[in-house]
């Protein structure tokens, strides 16, 4: 059973009860306006998991500033093949991220 956090006082997500579910990101790393194939990770969420670690190798050059990062979450993987489409499951979500390039040896967060 996963879903994404509601907003403060919307209840309940999503929910499943379907394994493996599936939680695919998309974030465009070349700042184009589309969710390109290459740009794409995902990861499987165990019954009753709350959190996902979704893992992108980053284009090179890689390119900084604000872009938009979209995550479905479904019950079957080949449902979030694409970043659009229907799916019988899940949910769908787009957030604002900033890329910010860190310098040797720096950790995010320092
Ligand atoms: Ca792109």
């Amino acid at each position: 059973m996963v879903g994404f956090e509601p907003p403060p006082g919307h209840g309940r997500g999503p929910r499943t009860d379907r394994i493996p579910s599936s939680v695919t990101g998309w974030i465009d790393f070349n700042h184009n306006g589309r969710f390109d194939p290459l740009e794409r990770a995902t990861a499987q969420a165990a019954k009753s998991a709350t959190t996902a670690k979704l893992s992108w190798t980053i284009p090179q050059p890689p390119r900084t500033g604000p872009t938009w990062m979209r995550l479905r979450l479904t019950a079957r993987a080949r449902a979030a093949v694409s970043p659009t489409g229907w799916s019988d499951s899940g949910e769908v979500e787009d957030h604002r991220v900033q890329l910010v390039r860190l310098s040797a040896g720096a950790a995010p967060g320092r």
